[in-house]
């Protein structure tokens, strides 16, 4: 009852139909705190991620989805956990990433082992990790207000992190990333740069400043969008045309909705268009403490000012097509039902079936002019000869292609290559991987599959 009303609800929210729903992001685990950074033309996001059940923030880990066309996303599992942080208690929340001269850095907030929060900041070569803690201590441990990083690189190079809640802090950071330069600076809690907060009169919060600060700069205007109170949060934002303020609140960006009492802002240009991630309870099974991930475009008015805007469905158009000619991951995704996202040691990052019907779309795959031949796919099952995947074409019940019989082979740490003719097909389409479990309670294994001429 309650998955299918939380699903219902958001689609009345979001004012669409379920069956193009391209939010949530992510389906096969629970995601928050969007943090996306772009590099070398590809759009690298990393989460916080909510356990499944979680009745309160019970987070372990971040993790990372990549996308070239903003509707499929590929995901790379947990990047970092907190117990990478030899000091690290619990509590792995919202993220911060970004990229200088070559280097990747994660700033993460993290309780320490006093019971103290703190942000603490890894490094990697890669944008996939592995990320390491380079000063084995937090780099911001001043108090329990230590929480929700965001940095932002000026235009003349100087680096600077913005955090905190129930106020927003902000330091430079030096050209190392891993150090502050200069003093702590807290931006003054004022209903000019936070609006007033309504509701009942709250001497700790008397803005809307919440949490979840994030910058963003665009035609020498500076923004500070950030999680904004009284609880259930909206998102709001302030401008400036300096980074050292001061700021001048601009009003709500998105109101309360979507079912979580948190909300999460990350912006980005990514190809031509800027975009905006937040986060809701979108999913079924959905709460406070199992978010989703979602993303829609931002759109400036001619002043600079942005217009309000709702949740919605989400982005429907590629920016790209898929070659289905190369080995495809099975968890990259336009949308699924009834898969979750595992990894083990022997293939790394696939998802599991966890019911008949399960399917997964991606989206905008393009054949070309002549159709293949074949499919291949690694899969597994502990079933035998019950389970089968068809790939259908532009719906669930599309055309068949093909339908591969899922062999048994005992468990998620054994695999078989499988193959199967394909019917014609030419053009581009979206393709579904749909299970169907003579066996309800069995399970599936799927971990990439790539079309042959
Ligand atoms: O995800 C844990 C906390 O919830 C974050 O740090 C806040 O921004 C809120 O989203």
């Amino acid at each position: 009852m309650r998955r299918s009303f939380n699903i219902l609800m958001l689609c009345s929210v979001l004012g669409t139909s379920f069956l193009n729903a391209q939010n949530p992001i992510i389906q096969t685990s629970y995601t928050a705190d969007p943090a996306p950074m772009v590099h070398n033309d590809k759009m690298y996001l990393y989460t916080s991620h909510d356990e499944d059940n979680s009745t309160w923030f019970t987070m372990d880990d971040w993790r990372l989805y990549t996308t070239d066309d903003m509707v499929n996303w590929t995901d790379h599992g947990a990047v970092l956990e907190y117990t990478d942080f030899d000091w690290g208690l619990k509590n792995a929340w919202a993220p911060a990433a970004i990229e200088r001269d070559g280097k990747f850095y994660l700033y993460v907030p993290i309780t320490d082992r006093s019971n103290q929060n703190g942000i603490g900041v890894a490094v990697s070569d890669s944008p996939y990790g592995p990320f390491i803690d380079p000063l084995g201590k937090p780099l911001v441990s001043e108090s329990n207000a230590d929480i929700d990083p965001a940095v932002f690189i000026d235009d003349d190079r100087q680096a600077y992190m913005f955090w905190g809640n129930p106020v927003c802090y902000f330091v430079k950071l030096s050209e190392d990333m891993i150090s502050m330069e200069g003093n702590i600076q807290q931006i003054p809690n004022t209903i000019e740069a936070f609006g007033k907060r309504e509701g009942e009169k709250n001497e700790r919060r008397p803005t809307t400043y919440e949490e979840g600060p994030w910058v963003y700069k665009r035609n020498d205007i500076y923004y500070l969008f950030f999680a904004a109170g009284p609880l259930p949060e909206h998102i709001g934002y302030s401008t400036s045309k300096s980074i050292n303020g001061p700021w001048k609140y601009q009003g709500k960006l998105m109101p309360t909705e979507g079912g979580s009492f948190t909300n999460h802002p990350g912006i980005v240009d990514y190809k031509g268009k800027t975009y905006f991630f937040y986060h809701n309870a979108g999913l079924p099974g959905g709460s406070g403490f199992t978010r989703s991930v979602s993303v829609q475009e931002l759109k400036f008015k001619e002043d600079g000012s942005i217009e309000q805007m709702n949740m919605t469905s989400g982005i429907q158009e590629a920016l790209e097509n898929l070659n289905p000619y190369r080995k495809t991951e099975a968890e990259t995704i336009a949308w699924s039902e009834g898969f979750k996202a595992k990894s083990n040691d022997v293939v790394g990052n696939f998802v599991t079936a966890m019911k008949d019907g399960a399917y997964i779309q991606v989206k905008a795959v393009d054949f070309g002019e002549t159709s293949p031949k074949s499919i291949t796919a690694r899969i597994g099952s502990v079933h035998n000869n019950n389970v089968s995947m068809e790939i259908r074409t532009d719906s669930k019940n599309g055309k068949l292609l093909a339908t591969l019989g899922v062999p048994l082979t005992g468990g998620d740490d054994r695999w078989k290559l499988v193959n199967a003719e394909v019917e014609e097909i030419t053009g581009v389409h979206d393709l579904f991987f749909v299970v169907k479990e003579k066996a309800p309670t069995q399970l599936m294994y799927f971990d990439y599959w790539m079309f042959s001429k």
